[in-house]
């Protein structure tokens, strides 16, 4: 059976699991957290989470898992067929992740762990998160999905990518990236909906207040 390591608290580690879940693929999962141990690092190189245990061997990086999962899993299908459907779909799920996710996650210590980011970093992040969601803003098609009528990989990136980086926004520059886009909250609302989400959601809940707590601690020893 695939393993799947990660932490509930972890927003890649949830794309992963909401995407075996939806496609109905079996699978154990591992309670893991980062680390940067020899050990670790064998089994995913950056000492990220998530990677997935496979019976050939580990996976690492959440796209890859993704495209794996459909690869073994194509009775539900999260990536359309038609090519060009499929390639805005993988589009979106870039954008998301580069122009959104990543720089929201630079400021990830100072939004949610109590910890100080440099001037310098916030401002580029508060650039570049404006010009994320208004890029968002250009290709999304929120019909009701981020690219039509159907769920797919990139709503899974969306919901588990915009929302922290919408909070940022809030938290750290006093912005409302999500103002301008109100079928973008419909469609989080429509998604917090589902069952697995639903589910995920509980799990990651149950798990912040101690997550929280364990990276303030690290971040307080060492400044
Ligand atoms: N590019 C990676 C990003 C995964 C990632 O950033 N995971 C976080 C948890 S949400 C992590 O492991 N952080 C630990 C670290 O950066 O040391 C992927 O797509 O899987």
């Amino acid at each position: 059976m695939l393993k799947l390591y990660g932490f509930p608290v972890s927003n890649y580690t949830n794309m992963v699991e909401l995407a075996l879940l939806e496609k109905g693929i079996p699978f154990e999962y591992v309670l893991t957290f980062p680390e940067q141990t020899p050990e670790f690092l064998a089994r995913s190189p950056r000492g990220k989470v998530p990677f997935l245990g496979t019976p050939q061997g580990f996976i690492n990086e959440a796209d890859a898992i993704l495209d794996y999962l459909e690869d073994i899993g194509p009775a539900r299908r999260l990536l359309p067929e038609d090519p060009h459907v499929r390639a805005t779909v993988r589009a979106l799920m870039k954008e998301i992740e580069l122009y959104i996710e990543l720089p929201a996650r630079a400021c990830f210590a100072e939004a949610f762990f109590g910890g100080s980011v440099p001037a310098a970093i916030k401002s580029k992040a508060r650039e570049d998160l404006q010009a994320g969601f208004a890029t968002l803003r250009r290709h999304a098609r929120f019909a009701p999905y981020v690219t039509g009528d159907t769920f797919t990989l990139a709503d899974i990136v969306f919901l588990y990518s915009v929302d922290l980086a919408a909070t940022v926004g809030k938290q750290l520059f006093g912005l409302d990236l999500l103002g301008d886009l109100p079928a973008a909250k419909t469609l989080l609302q429509r998604l917090g909906e589902n069952p697995h989400v639903k589910a995920i959601a509980a799990k990651r809940e149950a798990g912040t207040a101690a997550f929280v707590a364990a990276v303030r601690a690290r971040l307080q020893a060492t400044t």
